[in-house]
């Protein structure tokens, strides 16, 4: 259209429409339909593109493949487990990240939700369409971007996002096509939960909060007991916890250095299981750098959410990730975040604080982390920046 014409309003509104139709198909959709340029709507402005050093990286940043720290779970549960607990706090102090190896949970149950999951992405959006819309009728689902409504620029990205607490409630909307999914998203639900429990007692024991388990002295007993207690109860409450799932699927992207699949966040809850299948896209900020995690199969990538940085006074770190997308191979990645229940008020532990280190977060829920993201920017750290006290 040259710059003197003018587009009639009517034309101009219909124009919109359609675009909006189709975005709200998500990017599959338009891959699908062999876009070959990337919507403006998913075009980051120039200082946000992946491929952007800032000034203050320490490195070039392209061809970084971090090895972040392993943690192999089984020799938790050994006789090394204070050596591996120390190496968990030094992950969670310096990363905010570690891979967990050996976690016990069966290869079919990761394997098949990961394969599920692709099927869901895989079915048409007429299909998914019907699923979503039931699911975001009983507010567990939200299609596609970050959030359509508010964000600025779409993500390469098109998701599912399932509230798995308390699972016997969830259930009855739990998508039922695939036909398996539910069975195979229950069971893996199920798994995972046990797991980050598990990984809460050995959190808090890093942290110094858990049971003396070789403390001998009878003088010890009492206080041992009430700290049994008081640790039976913090874990009582991250039982009847929060957990959300949400699949995602990134789709190739004809432009990839122009767009991101997710832009640069932490995660809102306690603790982040990731499962990604084998092609590469995470990258964390590490040292200033963004830098790729290289995928080891059937591993989780497990992160400390805003939660955990809060509930720890600082110690560990919640710490920025975001994902890129390319050209060639679809991506499916499975982030299940859990916390504390949803009513539940969020503040840096106690025991946690002293003279020498005082409190450095105010009291949080989740009712003013939805007001945040009402009014707010709710990328990068911008929530848990919110909540620091500054004296
Ligand atoms: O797909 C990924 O690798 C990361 C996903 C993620 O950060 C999220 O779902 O919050």
């Amino acid at each position: 259209m040259s710059p003197g014409m003018v587009m009639p309003e009517e034309s101009r509104k219909d124009d919109f429409d359609s675009l909006e139709t189709q975005y709200k198909k998500g990017v599959k959709h338009l891959f699908d339909n062999g876009i070959e340029h990337v919507p403006r709507k998913y075009i980051l402005p120039a200082l946000e593109r992946p491929n952007v050093v800032h000034e203050k990286s320490t490195g070039d940043v392209d061809n970084a493949n971090l090895k972040l720290p392993i943690i192999d779970f089984a020799e938790l549960q050994g006789p090394n487990r204070s050596q591996v607990l120390n190496s968990l706090a030094s992950a969670c102090e310096n990363y905010g990240f570690f891979q967990l190896v050996n976690h016990g949970i069966p290869y079919e149950i990761i394997n098949n939700m990961v394969g599920v999951s692709k099927r869901f992405f895989e079915m048409p959006y007429s299909e998914r369409e019907i699923m979503y819309s039931r699911l975001y009728l009983s507010g567990q689902a939200i299609p596609c971007s970050y959030n359509q409504r508010t964000d600025g620029v779409f993500c390469w990205r098109d998701f599912l996002k399932l509230v798995c607490q308390p699972l016997p409630d969830v259930l009855p909307h739990c998508p039922s096509s695939p036909n398996d999914f539910r069975t195979l998203a229950v069971s893996y639900a199920k798994e995972v939960k046990f797991l980050f429990l598990m990984l809460v007692d050995a959190i808090l024991e890093s942290l110094g909060l858990m049971n003396k388990r070789n403390v001998t002295q009878k003088d010890d007993d009492k206080d041992e007991d009430e700290d049994k207690e008081e640790e039976g109860e913090i874990l009582k409450e991250f039982e009847d916890g929060s957990q959300l799932m949400i699949l995602n699927c990134y789709p190739p992207c004809p432009q990839p250095d122009l767009t991101l699949g997710m832009p640069p966040h932490s995660d809102y809850g306690f603790l982040t299981l990731l499962l990604q299948d084998e092609v590469k896209g995470l990258q964390i900020q590490h040292q200033k750098n963004w830098v790729t995690v290289e995928p080891i199969p059937g591993s989780f990538v497990v992160n400390v959410g805003d939660h955990l940085e809060i509930f720890s006074n600082g110690r560990y770190k919640s710490v920025l990730h975001r994902v890129l997308v390319n050209s060639m191979n679809y991506r499916i990645s499975v982030a299940s975040l859990h916390s504390l229940p949803f009513k539940s008020t969020i503040q840096p532990c106690p025991k946690l604080i002293s003279q020498t280190n005082p409190r450095r977060y105010m009291d949080t829920n989740f009712s003013s982390f939805l007001e945040f993201l009402k009014s707010g920017d709710s990328t990068k750290k911008n929530f848990l920046e919110s909540r620091k006290l500054t004296s």
